[in-house]
């Protein structure tokens, strides 16, 4: 059994981290690890945000943890909303209203080619390490699809005809941004 602290306040990626892991993790939450603040995320890049929530805990509680930053790159839009996606609409976590601005942004574009990149960072012993995960695709003109969250149903991973929020979990996790940085983080325990 591997412990580790997994440094999110997101429950939709607690839930999906735990199904790409597997019953030999056992994931503290930040909870369970004494942070109930919210963690300041305030670098220029995804890489930067990951190591801060890190680092955060590690500084805190001298745990092994890990950390997941993720963002939506879209091409038309210069990158954006990249390492703002969390706020983009307002400065909360308003998944609903980014949806609604994603779509308002992309009206009449026809490159609708975008990417989700996370990077998962690793703090064991005090050491660092980044794992990165990207998949690519493109954005949908209206909402599809109840599953996942955030900008899941504005999403079709390439190859697909379905959005991330239409797939089954299982399907999401096979390929997604996220679980693509997971298992880099997994193998790198097993070498
Ligand atoms: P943490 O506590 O882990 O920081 P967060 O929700 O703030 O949780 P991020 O800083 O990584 O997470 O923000 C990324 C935002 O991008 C997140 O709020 C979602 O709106 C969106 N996002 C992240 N992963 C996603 C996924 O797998 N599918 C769709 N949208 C996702």
């Amino acid at each position: 059994m591997k412990k580790i602290v997994f440094a999110t306040n997101n429950a939709h990626k607690l839930q999906e981290v735990r199904a790409i892991l597997g019953p030999e993790w056992e994931l503290t939450t930040l909870r369970e690890a004494g942070i109930t603040e919210e963690i300041p995320e305030n670098e220029p890049t995804i890489e930067g945000n990951a190591l801060a929530k890190a680092r955060y805990v590690w500084e805190r509680t001298g745990l092994d943890c890990f950390a997941d930053d993720t963002g939506l790159e879209v091409d038309a839009l210069g990158g954006a909303p990249g390492v703002h996606s969390a706020r983009y609409a307002t400065d909360g976590h308003d998944f609903a209203a980014n949806r609604a601005k994603l779509l308002a942004e992309m009206e009449g574009k026809s490159d609708r080619k975008a990417r989700f990149l996370t990077v998962v960072a690793l703090i064991e012993g005090g050491v660092e390490h980044c794992f990165e995960g990207v998949v690519e695709g493109t954005i949908t003109t209206s909402e599809m699809g109840e599953g996942g969250f955030g900008y899941d149903p504005l999403f079709i991973p390439e190859g697909y005809t379905q959005t991330f929020a239409e797939i089954a979990p299982e399907e999401k996790n096979a390929i997604s941004h996220r679980g693509r940085a997971i298992v880099k983080l997994a193998e790198w325990f097993r070498q």
